[in-house]
């Protein structure tokens, strides 16, 4: 198990460099596209048959988010372990974003994502306790959608409701979406590190961790509630 999970470093030398780490976790039900949506991300790329791999799974995502600023996306797959529908704490140990993918083709998917938005806010919270960001993603828009997410506005109040910072819809297999979805919740963390650098709790919890000293970037927010 990796036990690196997120960080900052000062400097790279020339240019003056931040870089932080941050750990995304993937959860849902299982068939629901994470894989396929962590594959399309990083290794841009999509295949109908992935192994279903036992354990958890680590992808890296290295992002030139602007000049000065490179951010690292360790994004945790759960691969295989859906069934249990709740993971141990250890896996939601440290993660600072995550993603929650349900299946627009099978309406049970999406009835599952409270269960997994409750496990995961019962086993991980910021240094001040809040939740941490979470967007729902709607994966397969490529098919044909089956119940709630067919009406925008009710996903939007469900989503305001269980307390997502947004959703969207996507498509691992047509490249809908991924990165507009990830640049959201990237924003979100890093309003997060902001936040906590303002209160004064920067340093404290794990060196150097909140070293982001500039502005947010604004954040497009396609489809937020
Ligand atoms: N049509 C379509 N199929 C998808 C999409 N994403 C994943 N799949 C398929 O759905 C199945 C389950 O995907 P997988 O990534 O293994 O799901 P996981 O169990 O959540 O990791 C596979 O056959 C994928 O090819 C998508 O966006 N559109
Ligand atoms: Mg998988």
């Amino acid at each position: 198990m990796i036990n690196s999970t997120h960080n900052s470093a000062p400097s790279a030398g020339v240019g003056e460099k931040r870089e932080h780490l941050y750990k995304i976790l993937v959860i849902g039900e299982l068939g629901a596209g994470k894989t396929s949506i962590i594959k399309r991300y990083v290794h841009q790329f999509f295949s109908q048959h992935y192994r279903a791999t036992i354990g958890v799974d680590f992808a890296l995502k290295v992002l030139n988010w602007d000049p000065h600023t490179i951010i690292r996306l360790q994004l945790w797959d759960i691969a295989g372990q859906e069934r249990f529908g709740n993971m141990t704490r250890v896996y939601y140990k440290e993660a600072v974003g995550a993603f929650i993918v349900f299946d627009v083709t099978r309406s049970a998917t999406l009835e599952a994502v409270v269960k997994w938005k409750q496990d995961l806010d019962s086993k991980v919270q910021l240094p001040d306790g809040s939740p941490i960001p979470c967007v729902l993603l709607a994966n397969k828009c490529d098919q044909q959608k089956e119940g709630l997410v067919n009406s925008p506005g009710k996903m939007d109040d469900y989503c305001k409701e269980k307390g997502f910072a947004g959703w969207f819809e996507t498509s691992a297999k047509e490249n809908i979406n991924i990165e507009e979805a990830a640049r959201f919740l990237v924003n979100k963390i890093l309003q997060n590190d902001q936040l906590m650098k303002g209160n004064g709790a920067q340093d404290q919890v794990d060196g150097e961790r909140f070293a982001l000293n500039q502005s947010p970037t604004s954040s497009k927010k396609s489809c937020s509630c």
